[in-house]
């Protein structure tokens, strides 16, 4: 060995590395590894009896609770594999995962056991991996034993002395990639005396993507670092993909039932305010710890790279949606699953809606119906008579009529109302438009088509007809007639109702 290389195993033995298995650089270790100091120099661990295989699920399926009351040899087998798959409806994404799953598979030993962890890295591969998890102690936590290049297999041995919900994770430079590309999942270290029985255990898991199309662009998506480094993420999800606990694929419970969720986050960069809307959960093993630390929690907080256990009671029947309390999180970028519980109402717990009536506010209190009828009249009068409240009326109207201006026609008639030439006529300065207003109402009521003249100009084009209601045609009506140099008077719902039914006949 010389000063170099010498200096590199100081190095790396302060770090807690071998030098086969270096977790900061992507360079696969020689093709055939001499056996590592293994099994056999770890001597006997007596209170190791048996042994067994891991059962590994896919998420929201959580393993079966373990009923066994020694400790044992487990064995875990799990092939990280790069795979193209859904991340949203038109939208894939290339996944790097532990079992071909995004969370990856959900692993469950007992406290005391000694997992024999296996990682396989599939021949397809192209980058090499490794596993950190978070329940080993031990340099790296497996991540300076377990580096794996493609088409090779790892093994490591680490005895679970600590019990909670720990999450694991690629620590394969650079790590952050590693991790954004789908790379963590859960694993539970069941303490020796369980947790409480419940009726339904879950795993839902919460990470994000950083994409170089915006959230819903079609197609095959690259992973954008710049995105990554500002962590303005394009999705935000549970267990991998917009809609995986969706529909058919909500979580399903009956009333009466008792749930735990195993709630895990793996980032790689925010923090998940996770929350399920109309239930409490009156049991939280805050950031995946064994004690039940809260009781009556609306949201609790899953770092990144951490995790969370809460329990709760179905009292109700319904849909419960599961969010990321970051609301634009669930309802514009993915963040959004369900839980259907079936059964019988209960109606002591949750009433549905009872009534559904007027409110008038303060005034009409205490008045009859006639009351309430006669104030919306003497409104209706002040508001004809007074020109004040009658111009405060007109800007009201434009700006609901200006709305669904740019929703619907601009795309055609263009934002200021100017057309485009032998195609769409002009609303600007437009002599067909101001001439008769039944008229123009009755266009969109019904659409428009054959040949019109516009300032001289004929078109022959079709305007389907609008689709939208009354006070949307009073309103955008009154819109068009009074902007862009055009000067009319207020278009109302009423002269647009009696259109309606005129023009209903013919
Ligand atoms: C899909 C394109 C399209 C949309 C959307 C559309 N129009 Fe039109 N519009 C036309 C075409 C084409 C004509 C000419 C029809 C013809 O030649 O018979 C027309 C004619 C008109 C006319 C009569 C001619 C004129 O210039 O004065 C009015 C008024 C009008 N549209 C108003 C509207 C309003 C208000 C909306 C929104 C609620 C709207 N249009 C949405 C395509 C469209
Ligand atoms: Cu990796």
């Amino acid at each position: 060995m010389n000063i170099k290389s010498l200096l590199t195993a100081a190095v790396a033995s302060v770090l807690g590395l071998t030098l086969t298995s270096n977790v900061f650089s992507a360079e696969p270790p020689p093709a055939a590894a001499a056996p590592l100091p293994g099994p056999a120099a770890k001597g006997v661990d007596p209170e190791i009896v048996g042994e067994e295989k891991a059962v590994l699920t896919i998420a929201p399926n959580v393993p079966p609770p373990i009923k066994r009351k020694h400790s044992t040899k487990v064995r875990v087998d799990l092939e990280v594999i790069e795979v193209v798959k859904r991340m949203a409806d038109g939208v894939d994404y290339l996944f790097w995962t532990f079992g071909g799953e995004v969370p990856g598979l959900f692993i469950r030993v007992r406290e005391g056991d000694m997992v024999e962890f296996h990682l396989k890295n599939h021949p397809t591969s192209k980058m090499p991996h490794n596993i950190d998890l978070h329940a080993v102690t031990g340099p790296g936590g497996g991540a300076a034993s377990s580096f794996t290049a493609p088409g090779h297999e790892s093994q490591f041995s680490f005895k679970a002395i600590n019990p909670g919900l720990y999450v694991y994770h690629c620590a394969t430079a650079p790590v952050g990639m590693h991790v954004a590309n789908g790379m963590y999942g859960l694993i539970f270290v069941e303490p020796k005396e369980g947790l409480p029985p419940v009726d339904k255990e879950f795993y839902v898991m919460q990470s994000e993507f950083y994409t170089k199309g915006e959230f819903g662009e079609e197609g095959l998506q690259p992973f954008d670092q710049d995105k990554a480094l500002d962590e303005r993420a394009s999705y935000v999800v549970f267990n991998g993909s917009v809609g995986a606990l969706v529909g058919d694929k909500a979580l399903q419970a009956k009333v009466g039932d008792r749930v735990r969720l195993f709630v895990g986050n793996g980032g790689p960069n925010l923090l998940s305010s996770f929350h399920v809307i109309g239930e409490i959960f009156d049991k939280v093993y805050q950031e995946g710890g064994i004690k039940v630390s809260q009781e009556q929690v609306q949201t609790t907080l899953v770092p990144a790279g951490g995790s969370a256990i809460v329990e709760f009671g179905t009292n109700v029947p319904g849909t419960y949606v599961i969010v990321d309390h970051s609301l634009f999180r669930a309802f514009n970028k993915g963040a959004l699953g369900m839980m259907k519980v079936t059964g019988e109402p209960n109606l002591l717990v949750y009433s549905g809606k009872e009534v559904d009536a007027v409110y008038l506010g303060e005034s009409a209190l205490g008045g009859a119906e006639g009351k309430a009828a006669s104030m919306e009249a003497e409104m209706k009068k002040a508001i004809a008579t007074d020109p004040k409240i009658a111009a405060m009326g007109k800007d009201i109207i434009m700006e609901k009529g200006k709305r669904v201006y740019t929703q619907v026609c601009f795309a055609c008639h263009m934002p200021e109302g100017q057309g485009l030439a032998g195609v769409f006529p002009p609303l600007a300065k437009s002599d067909w438009l101001m001439a008769d207003k039944t008229r123009a109402i009755v266009s969109l009521i019904k659409g428009l088509s054959g040949p019109v003249t516009v300032n001289g100009q004929a078109y022959n084009g079709v305007m389907p007809p609008s689709m939208l209601n009354d006070e949307q045609i009073a309103s955008v009506l009154t819109y068009v007639r009074n902007s862009w140099g055009n000067n009319g008077d207020i278009v109302t719902v009423e002269e647009v109702k009696k259109a309606h039914a005129e023009s209903a006949g013919q």
